[in-house]
């Protein structure tokens, strides 16, 4: 498997997973600052020249999360998610996908503001407001449970950790102490450990 990265971009989630599954596999570092991520080549695996890539044998694909879900799919004995005739299924599904499609959406306008000079940042008060309800509801599931999904650490839990650490960065748990403590507690495993080195 090959697995087409750049440091500190989404590429970090599959890259993290794969460290979870201690499979081997091949990293393509591509250095955005160059545009490497803009040959014909990488054009060719990805339409807008994105990372992350995995290319696994005849399988080319690229979104993050659908790379999260495959491979934690594919090596079903490494227990990274739930089998799909369990009862936990859909609710791993659910919440990966609500960090996705709900959370990151809203954390990231939040840091794209965050990045414009002073007199040009927008007013965002109003989606401060509705992060927060979001965030709410993360916070409750997280009440009493250790994992988002089932009794262990899932695809799920490093969908949402990846997108709370980088609101977390951005002091936007300060009003959410439960969602900071699960932030350290699932970026402290030594597989994130090694997907952020080098
Ligand atoms: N929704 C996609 C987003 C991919 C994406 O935006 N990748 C960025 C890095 S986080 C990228 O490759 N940017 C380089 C560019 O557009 O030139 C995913 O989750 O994989």
């Amino acid at each position: 498997m090959k697995l087409y990265f750049a440091p500190r971009t989404r590429a970090t989630r599959p890259r993290w997973l794969l460290e979870e599954l201690e499979v081997p596999y091949e990293l393509v570092k591509l250095d955005l600052s160059k545009q490497e991520n803009r040959t014909p080549a990488h054009l060719a695996l990805h339409p807008f020249g994105e990372v992350p890539v995995l290319v696994d044998g005849d399988v080319t694909l690229f979104e993050s999360p659908a790379i999260c879900l495959y491979l934690a799919d594919r090596f079903p004995e490494k227990r990274l998610a739930p089998p799909p005739a369990s009862s936990e299924r859909g609710p791993y599904l659910q919440w990966l996908l609500f960090a996705e499609v709900t959370l990151e959406p809203l954390v990231l306008e939040q840091y794209r503001n965050a990045q414009l000079p002073d007199e040009h940042q927008a007013d965002l008060s109003k989606q401060l407001a509705r992060l927060d309800e979001v965030l709410t509801v993360i916070d409750t599931r997280l009440d009493g449970r250790e994992f988002v999904a089932g009794a262990s650490f899932t695809a799920a839990d490093l969908v949402l950790a990846s997108i709370l650490h980088l609101a977390n960065t951005m002091k936007l748990l300060e009003r959410h102490s439960r969602l900071v403590d699960y932030v350290v507690c699932q970026t402290r495993r030594p597989a994130i450990r090694r997907a952020v080195a080098g």
